[in-house]
Parts: structure tokens; C-alpha cells; sequence
């Protein structure tokens, strides 16, 4: 057994928190080898909920769970902690408009940064799944000047997941057969999937699918996802975005599959003309704890066309909070 590592979830007794919680515990994110200290972080009204997902974690007896701190405090939830999901984040309520989703949001993540900045372990690992992810995960990072903003990740997997089920379906293949999907941009509507470089068995899949069908089906139903679990359940996908940052924070401390790659929301560096300054989704390889961005992919008319689309909303979010930065 190695030494204990701290994780951090915000949100804890929300929906994502309460499967993600159980699934850190169990060993699924980093191995039966890893012991977990969890150290989960609510707002106060929610305590009594989260105490109870304490007791649940413990009436698990999990041999990979250390520890559980629970608490309302941020600076004691990050304290020397490795790894941060940060799930918990403001909904949006009746009559709220984007622009006050993006504020309200922005004054958590700019507090959940300076925390994180004074307590966390220095080299710790941050994706934020709270929405607007993307520009939750800027300001996080903002204001965390100490740590490097390339461990400021925001969680597009669920994306990329959704992407490979919808074409495993259509082509009657296993998921695991299917390589190369990219997600670029925002977890948002606008986000772009992009299947030209997709292989199954290390042939393209450019003449199974129709430009149409990619068009008017595939890229409109991925988008719209997560409206439509919104609708069948009536509350938004809770195990699947807890299975999708399970898979994001594996892939990032372990490495991504040979021969494939992942998306993930990270710092721009000028890539495929996107500028820098906001976190975008790209497609990315990972190897012992870092990543990088897959560079050189030849991209249609079409493709850039719908980038651009992505990043200049990413540009319009950061200028709403820009004074926070
Ligand atoms: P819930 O409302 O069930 O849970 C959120 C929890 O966060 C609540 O228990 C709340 O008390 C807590 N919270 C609020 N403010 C907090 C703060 N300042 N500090 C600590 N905890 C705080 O929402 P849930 O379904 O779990 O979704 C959480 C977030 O994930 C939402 O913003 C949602 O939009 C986002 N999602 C992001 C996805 C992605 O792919 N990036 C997909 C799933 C999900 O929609």
C-alpha cells in the first residue's frame, strides 16, 4: 500500500458528489493500491445532508478509504489536499439570466482558488464540473497564482463520453474500439464534437457516416444531452458526470490509453489558432501526471468554423467576469 492521498470534493451532497464520494472511496479513480483521505467541502444548510454521506462512507468499510474529513470551511477542506473536484456550484434559478449564473458562480470559484492557493498541496490536481466549468476553472486558477495554472483542468470527458456511446450505437462497435473522438471548446451547447479523426480498429470512420446524419443527428444530440436527461429524470446526469471526472482525474494521474487520446478543458496555448487566456476543450494525451495537447490535426473549413464558434463564447464569458481575474 502506497501513502495516503488527499482528495478533495466540493459539493459533496449534491447529486455528482454523492456518487463520485463512494467511487474516489472505493478505489475507482486510483486503484485498489491508493489509500484516500476525503476531505468533502458543503455550505453549511447542507452539513446535516453531508454528515450523512459520512456515515454511508463509513458503513462501507472500504480498505482504500483513510479518512473523511467533512466540513464548511474551504481553507480546511483544500488543506495539503492532492487532488480537488470541484462539483459544488450555483444553479441557476428562476429568472436568472447567464449573466448573473456567471457572477454568483465566479464569487465561489474566486474564494475555492485563494483556498486553494493558501492550503492545497502545491502541485495539486484541479478539474472544476461545477458550471460554466470552463470559465469556473479560469477564475479558480486566477486566483490561485502560486499553482501552476496547467493543474486547472475543466471536465468536457462527460462530453467525450456521451460522443463514443452515440457512435458505438450507430456503428455497432464497443466503445472501448473507438478512438480519437475530440470534444473542442466550451461545456456548453456550443461545444463541438468532432469525430474526423475517430478510428475503430485503426480505420477511419469517414465512410461509415454521412455529412448529413453528422450534421442534423450526431453533433445537435450530443450538444443537447444533457438537456434530455434533464428531461427523462427530471434532475441533470448525476452518475454518468461523476463517471466522466472519475475518468478524467484517472487518466490524468495514470496516463491516457496508447494510441488515443482524451478532452480535456485546459489553458489555452495559442493551439490551432485558439488564443490564449481561456480554458478550451482539446484533445490531449497524458503520460505520469501531465498532459499535452495533440498538435498537427488537419481540420476542415467546417471544423474551424464551429471552433471559432466555441471560443468567441468562451471570450464573451470571460469578459462578463473579467474584473475578477
Ligand atoms: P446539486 O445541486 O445536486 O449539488 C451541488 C451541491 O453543491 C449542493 O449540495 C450544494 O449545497 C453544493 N454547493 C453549492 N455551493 C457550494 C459552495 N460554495 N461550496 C461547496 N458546496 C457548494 O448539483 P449536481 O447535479 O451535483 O451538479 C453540480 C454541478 O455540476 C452543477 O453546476 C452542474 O451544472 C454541473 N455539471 C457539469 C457537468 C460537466 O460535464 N462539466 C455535467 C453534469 C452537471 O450538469
Amino acid at each position: 500500500m502506497k501513502n495516503p492521498v488527499r482528495v478533495t470534493i466540493t459539493g459533496a451532497a449534491g447529486q455528482i458528489g454523492y456518487q463520485l464520494a463512494f467511487r474516489i472511496a472505493s478505489g475507482q479513480m486510483f486503484g485498489q493500491n491508493q489509500p484516500i483521505i476525503l476531505q468533502l467541502l458543503e455550505i453549511t444548510p447542507a452539513l446535516p445532508a453531508l454528515n450523512g454521506v459520512v456515515m454511508e462512507l463509513e458503513d462501507c468499510a472500504f480498505s482504500t478509504l483513510n479518512d473523511v474529513i467533512a466540513t464548511d470551511d474551504a481553507n480546511t477542506a483544500f488543506k495539503d489536499s492532492e487532488y480537488a473536484i470541484l462539483v459544488g456550484a450555483m444553479p441557476r434559478g428562476p429568472g436568472m439570466e447567464r449573466n448573473d449564473l456567471l457572477q454568483a458562480n465566479a464569487k465561489i470559484f474566486t474564494h475555492q482558488g485563494k483556498a486553494i492557493n493558501d492550503n492545497a498541496n502545491k502541485e495539486i490536481r484541479v478539474l472544476v464540473v461545477g458550471n460554466p466549468a470552463n470559465t469556473n476553472a479560469l477564475i479558480a486558477s486566477s486566483n490561485a497564482p502560486n499553482i501552476d495554472p496547467q493543474n486547472f483542468t475543466a471536465m468536457t470527458r462527460l462530453d467525450h463520453n456521451r460522443a463514443i456511446a452515440h457512435l458505438s450505437k450507430k456503428l455497432n462497435v464497443s466503445s472501448q474500439n473507438i478512438k480519437k473522438m475530440i470534444i473542442w471548446g466550451n461545456h456548453s451547447a456550443t461545444q463541438y464534437p468532432d469525430v474526423d479523426h475517430v478510428t475503430v480498429d485503426d480505420t477511419s470512420i469517414k465512410d461509415q457516416i454521412s455529412d448529413d446524419w453528422l450534421k442534423s443527428d450526431f453533433i445537435p444530440a450530443i450538444q443537447q444531452r444533457g438537456a434530455e436527461i434533464i428531461k427523462a429524470r427530471g434532475a441533470s446526469s448525476a452518475a454518468s458526470a461523476a463517471s466522466a471526472a472519475i475518468d478524467h482525474m484517472h487518466d490524468w494521474v495514470l496516463g491516457s490509453a496508447e494510441n488515443n487520446w482524451v478532452s480535456m478543458g485546459v489553458f489555452s496555448d495559442g493551439s490551432y489558432g485558439i488564443k490564449p487566456g481561456i480554458i478550451y476543450s482539446f484533445p490531449v494525451r497524458c503520460s505520469q501526471g501531465s498532459y499535452e495537447i495533440i498538435q498537427d490535426l488537419s481540420l476542415t473549413e467546417f471544423s474551424q468554423e464551429r471552433m471559432r464558434v466555441t471560443e468567441k463564447e468562451l471570450r464573451e464569458e470571460r469578459t462578463a467576469i473579467e474584473e475578477l481575474l
